[in-house]
């Protein structure tokens, strides 16, 4: 293998994606602590280069082998419509694209939409969903701050992203329906070389590994000994949990691994059962 091949990553410069782009990459392993200053970064350890791009260039870039992956947001993946794969979801970034009319306007489904006005930056992505819903309605194209285009009389609706809602709030906008929901994923070029698909399918285990221990807690509690049975059959573990007698006797240290959604749904029936002494602890790395 040709030693002098560098993985080229494209990663936002400035904005929301950013962070969690870089962040990422350190649990990874991969260390870039050289900043977001320059163009581009080489890692420390790893056979890798970031270049730090707008995020509606991204998409284009990987397409056309300027990079060889990118971090970016599928909303813009989907209304770019390059030739590109998405490889993996990543858990961070997640926002949805939708529809939304003036809170006290005569708009108040999307039916109300045949023969409006729509403003919005996913003019591709919008102009489908009107298509499939079978509503006529005309697009306005608007690069930013969609959001006034209706007090401003520019449009009658918009069809933005929206996380926490309180943009459509505090410009008295109701959301009518969710057209597309996103979050942040790793594209990568179609004609990746044999060299540079080693390295990104390297760079996709650990980003795997790393989304695993983010949804997972390591659970550690200590049980009567008569219990051990039925709480062990609360706990889905990876295999089955490790049982550790403890000095005191009749008691044991119980051991697995469960997702803390799964955790906060079992901890009152943990409790009932016996359990003390209940210890959650974040996982660093899993590799199932
Ligand atoms: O300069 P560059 O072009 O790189 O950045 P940008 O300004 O185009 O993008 P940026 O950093 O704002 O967003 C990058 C990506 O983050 C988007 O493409 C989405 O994938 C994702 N994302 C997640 C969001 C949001 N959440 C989000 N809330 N992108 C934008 N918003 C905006 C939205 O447009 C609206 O103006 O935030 C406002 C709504 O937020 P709430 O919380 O008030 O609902
Ligand atoms: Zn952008």
């Amino acid at each position: 293998m040709d030693n002098n091949v560098n993985l080229k990553v494209a990663v936002q410069k400035k904005g929301r994606l950013c962070d969690g782009s870089l962040t990422l990459l350190k649990e990874c392993g991969i260390d870039v602590s050289n900043g977001t200053n320059q163009l581009r970064v080489q890692a420390a350890n790893f056979p890798l280069e970031i270049f730090f791009l707008r995020d509606d260039d991204i998409p284009e870039y990987v397409q056309d082998a300027v990079a060889d992956t990118g971090f970016v947001g599928e909303n813009v993946v989907a209304e770019k419509n390059k030739e590109v794969i998405s490889r993996e979801k990543l858990g961070f970034g997640k926002c949805r694209l939708s529809l939304a009319a003036p809170k006290n306007g005569n708009i108040k489904s999307i039916a109300d939409l045949n023969g409006k006005k729509i403003a919005t930056s996913y003019p591709l992505v919008l102009s489908g969903f009107l298509k499939e819903k079978k509503i006529n309605a005309a697009i306005q194209e608007i690069s930013g701050s969609v959001e006034i285009a209706p007090r401003i009389g520019l449009a009658d609706a918009i069809c933005d992203l929206v996380s926490s809602g309180s943009t459509l709030f505090s410009n008295e906008l109701t959301e009518l329906e969710t057209v597309l929901k996103s979050e942040a994923v790793l594209i990568s070029n179609k004609n990746l070389s044999a060299e540079k698909q080693v390295l990104l399918d390297k760079l996709l285990f650990r980003i795997r590994a790393v989304k695993k221990a983010r949804n997972n807690k390591y659970v550690l509690l200590n049980a009567p000994n008569e219990k051990l049975d039925a709480i062990c059959n609360l706990l889905p573990g990876m295999k089955s949990p490790t049982i550790l007698p403890l000095a005191e006797q009749g008691w044991s240290s119980v051991h697995s691994v469960i997702s803390e959604t799964d955790f906060w749904n079992i901890i009152e029936q943990l409790k009932a059962n016996g359990a003390q002494g209940i210890l959650i602890i974040p996982i660093e790395k899993m590799i199932i």
